[in-house]
């Protein structure tokens, strides 16, 4: 691919409100911007989403710049990488961190598409040319303004984060206000066992899904979950790789799986969990990561594959940012977002905005 260097940039984004979980509160988006060039100047964009703090997965901004500086790029041939999917190939010596290497990948994938001339979305075999937004609603959202400026905003389909034993007080809150808008639950693992008989009281609000309600490595406690509920079971944080989806599936703990790119370890990995999927009648959504315009970019194109056929968590720029790092922002319009089709992931990056929001940055010569 003829790369000339990478470099990494640690961004802070602010966000126009705190995003506020039973795992904690994010006030400001700190973020990795991985930019790989090739010799005729042409970049390309990936974005690293680990939090600064390690309340989602195990990896942070700070392991995730260790590992691509010290364990990533000296251990990769970038000349051996002639197309994206060979980077993952490359990287048996380096296990875990998904993140991290999501990151590059990502940004291995927008340069390929702009050396290409094709879309990220063409690259990868996707279909739609639009798709279904959807908005998370933090438990500083779940008021009725909140909801209702969502809804004014167009969002067709919600996320309740979950504050365990008010469920069913801001489920009843949302159904009044928009009783026929899809609703589903993210517990980010919130429940335990002994929450069993508690989460089937939800079972009869017609939730379309109920998200990692258990914490990530239990299979066994979702099948067993899965098996008494109507409801369903969909894993996030459970799913951290290919053969998690295999196992999920087959051991029948989840009937969705939410994919995100960067925690199950890149754009081949993703590809490869929904093509699974496919195969085995699960749909699967795109998960969010209060990230930037890039990598949403890069999440419109994997969701323009055709079994991404449920609502992801999908919003515009304005959504978590008065400012984004693309130029114009992602746009949400009637419930939906465009696929971008220029080369690559397809949206210009606000070169002079990403250098004014960077804390520190680094350059490899490759
Ligand atoms: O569980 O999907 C999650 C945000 C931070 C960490 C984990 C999650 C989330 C979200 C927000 O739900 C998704 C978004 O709108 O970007
Ligand atoms: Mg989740």
């Amino acid at each position: 691919m003829n790369i000339d260097y990478l470099s990494l940039r640690l961004v802070e984004l602010p966000l126009r409100s705190p995003f506020r979980t039973h795992q904690g509160v994010i006030n400001k988006r700190t973020l990795i911007i991985v930019e790989v060039a090739d010799q005729s100047g042409r970049k390309g964009y990936g974005e690293v989403t680990a939090f600064a703090e390690p309340f989602y997965t195990s990896e942070t901004t700070q392991t995730a710049w260790h590992i691509i500086s010290d364990c990533i790029v000296p251990n990769i041939d970038f000349k051996e990488v002639m197309h994206p999917f060979d980077f993952p190939e490359q990287l048996t010596g380096v296990q875990g961190h998904p993140m991290a290497k999501a990151g590059v990948e990502g940004a291995l994938w927008d340069l390929y598409g702009k050396q290409t001339e094709q879309s990220l979305s063409k690259m990868i075999g996707g279909r739609k040319k639009r798709v279904k937004a959807g908005a998370v609603i933090s438990l500083n959202d779940s008021t009725a303004e909140g909801i209702k400026a969502l809804e004014e905003k167009g969002y067709e389909r919600y996320k309740l984060k979950v504050d365990k034993g008010r469920e069913s007080e801001i489920i009843e809150q949302v159904k009044q206000l928009s009783p026929d808008l899809p609703l589903m639950i993210d517990a980010n693992g919130a429940y335990t066992e002994k929450d069993m008989a508690h989460i089937e009281t939800l079972d009869d609000y017609g939730l379309t899904m109920i998200e990692q309600p258990f914490q990530a490595g239990d299979f066994y406690l979702h099948q067993q979950l899965q098996q008494h509920l109507k409801t369903p079971v969909c894993l996030d944080e459970s799913v951290m790789s290919f053969h998690d989806a295999k196992q999920a599936i087959q051991l029948g703990s989840c009937q969705v799986i939410n994919i995100k790119i960067s925690r199950v370890g890149g754009l081949s990995a993703a590809i490869k969990i929904h093509d699974y999927c496919a195969q085995e009648n699960v749909p699967v959504w795109c998960g969010g990561m209060i990230e930037s315009g890039i990598s949403k970019a890069h999440n419109l194109a994997l969701a323009s594959l055709p079994n991404f056929s449920i609502p992801g968590d999908l919003s515009g720029s304005d959504r978590y940012f008065e400012k984004d790092l693309v130029t114009p922002g992602i746009q949400m319009e009637n419930g939906e977002i465009e696929v971008p089709s220029l080369p690559g992931i397809g949206v210009e990056v606000d070169e002079s905005y990403l250098e004014r929001v960077t804390k520190k940055s680094k350059r490899f010569c490759l």
